[in-house]
């Protein structure tokens, strides 16, 4: 075998490896399966399109974090992600989130042909391991892993965080203050 013909057969075997994409990961890491909220079929994949959506579904005002793009990066972000087959499951699929831990998610998808109306756009509320979106294929009408084009994040709306130590100074400020004010009237 020449140098030639070894660089493809080599070629050949990276490229088989990368097309095998979807790894089984244990239950345990993942979490339970997120909440399937809704689905519907959007004129666009603009995120601002995605949360306006997203905003009518009884889950309160989302706000837009950033896009996890499927088999390529996202053209903004430039985040990547791979879905990953849980274990002891035939359609259940994790991804990591790359660090962030939304409330929501949003799914989009190419056609989905095997059910009707043809939905490409699946939001979930983010449970249980907020470091991973966890999908049940078949009860969201996605056809297959393969179709998921990108993923949208979302923070909810009670997420204004504010820790436990600074709300117990913010309400010692003000009670001093209230003293302060009950002194002065005396
Ligand atoms: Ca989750």
């Amino acid at each position: 075998m020449n140098l030639k013909s070894f660089a493809k057969v080599c070629g050949l075997a990276v490229g088989l490896a990368a097309s095998t994409s979807v790894w089984a990961i244990p239950a345990a890491t993942v979490g339970d399966v997120d909440n399937f909220i809704a689905s519907t079929l959007l004129p666009n994949s603009d995120p601002v399109t995605q949360e306006n959506w997203a905003d009518l579904q009884g889950v309160g005002d989302l706000t837009f974090i950033t896009r996890i793009g499927i088999g390529e990066p996202d053209e903004d972000s430039g985040l990547e992600g791979t879905w990953e087959l849980v274990d002891g499951t035939d359609d259940v699929y994790a991804l990591f989130l790359e660090g962030y831990t939304p409330e929501y998610f949003l799914v989009k998808t190419g056609k989905n042909n095997n059910y009707p109306g043809d939905f490409r756009d699946f939001l979930y509320e983010n449970i249980d391991s907020l470091g991973y979106a966890v999908i049940d294929l078949s009860e969201a009408g996605i056809d297959n892993i393969g179709k998921i084009s990108h993923v949208t994040l979302f923070k909810g709306e009670g997420t204004v965080t504010v820790s436990e130590p600074a709300s117990l100074a913010l309400l010692g400020i003000a009670l001093a203050g209230l003293g302060a004010s009950r002194r002065r009237r005396q």
